[in-house]
């Protein structure tokens, strides 16, 4: 007990969503005979029945998606500084271009598109490049949006989606692991206009969410959060978020997962107070990406279901996550969540090779993953 209060301690500053990666590679269980199969691993992938995964793209540090109506996908980078471009020409399912739209940002892991442009936030700053997909190959100069969000390091990298108000979500995390901050901007959720003007907060005490989606009946915004650390292996939750109304309070620093009070801060506010996660999913699994299934590829079951990318723990005793949940939706409500796709840990060892972070829909309905350990997006498909 002491010595596991000594490792929290020694990671204090660092979150859920880890800012430390695995340092080893797996070197066991892998099927010598498949080359591919070498570099990811991908026939350890468990999904459900008719499903089928493989590599779209090769990218480094491949973090938030974001889809253009033109069909290109763009990707983020958190621990790098680009900001990358792939695009499937001929439709066989693989990328065959890649463009570098920037480098030497400060942790680009948030893009969106809108309107023939692409948003790009880095920690303190959103970007817009015009018109970028007639210069794919030469995407010259960015105009700055907006340059005042908070520049901590610490759960600073964001995630950023167009809401159907057409303004741009942004959230803001907490700038550690669990504390209480002066500034109402901290742990919230904000939305700006295309020029970066009216900057409003929409969601409070939400710890460091990396990734939200829209209701496709109710339109209200559904979001992940990343429980905080130190209290142990299983509590307190990560969670599934839905914000009914404006304003709205999720319970950080004061209330984990609806109910547990914050050994520090919880005297201070009652857990009634504030509202309570949708769906709790297992403490230290870092959900992050999610999207509503709407498309047409997968079993009709899944319409309306919500995937979401678990990243994965990194100071639980046995680690937990590095997979992929179905939510499932009854109308409006969650009615339960199960694994979707599993493999990229290995139980055995310890190890994980790969760690997802966003999920996308495709047109055609396929769901693309990003991998930001493995260095992959990948491509789930299901056959009749
Ligand atoms: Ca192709
Ligand atoms: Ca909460």
């Amino acid at each position: 007990m002491i010595l596991r209060y000594l490792v929290a301690v020694l990671f204090l500053l660092v979150a859920c969503d880890s800012l430390k990666e695995s340092g080893t590679e797996l070197n066991d269980d892998i099927n010598n005979d498949n080359p591919e199969s070498e570099v990811v691993g991908l026939e350890r992938i468990n999904l459900p029945d008719g499903f089928e995964i493989s590599v779209f793209a090769d990218v480094e540090n491949a973090r938030s998606l974001a889809l253009s109506p033109s069909g290109i996908v763009y990707v983020g980078n958190r621990t790098g500084n680009k900001v990358y471009a792939v695009k499937d020409t001929d439709g066989d399912g693989k990328a065959d271009e890649k463009y570098t739209i920037a480098e030497g940002l400060n942790s680009p892991n948030g893009v969106a598109f809108k309107d023939g442009d692409l948003y790009v936030a880095e920690i303190s700053r959103i970007l817009k490049f015009e018109g970028i997909e007639s210069m794919l190959n030469n995407p010259g100069d960015y105009k700055v949006v907006y340059d005042d969000y908070p520049t901590e390091g610490h759960h600073g990298w964001k995630y950023i989606a167009f809401g159907p108000d057409g303004k741009l979500y942004v959230p803001v995390g907490a700038p550690c692991n669990i504390c209480k901050s002066e500034d109402p901007i901290y742990a919230s959720i904000t939305r700006i206009n295309t020029d970066g003007s009216d900057l409003e907060i929409v969601a409070e005490g939400i710890r460091n969410t990396v990734g939200f989606d829209w209701h496709p009946e109710t339109k209200e915004l559904w979001f992940t959060d990343n429980g905080r650390d130190m209290m142990g292996d299983d509590i307190p939750p990560c969670e599934l978020n839905r914000l009914a109304q404006n304003g709205q309070h999720f319970g950080y620093p004061y209330c984990h997962g609806g109910d547990i009070a914050d050994p520090e801060f919880g005297s201070e506010r009652h857990c009634n107070e504030f509202k309570k996660p949708a769906w709790k999913f297992a403490a230290h699994t870092a959900p992050l990406g999610m999207k509503f299934y709407t498309g047409g590829m997968f079993p009709d079951s899944y319409k309306g279901d919500v995937i979401v990318a678990q990243h994965g723990s990194w100071n639980r005793s046995s680690k937990i996550g590095y997979r992929l949940m179905r939510v499932k939706f009854n109308g409006s409500g969650v009615e339960g969540a199960e694994v979707f796709a599993d493999g990229w840990l290995n139980e055995r060892a310890q190890e994980a090779w790969g760690r997802p972070v966003d999920v996308l829909q495709m047109t055609d309905g396929s769901l693309l993953v990003s991998d930001d350990k493995a260095g992959k997006i990948y491509r789930i498909i299901y056959e009749k």
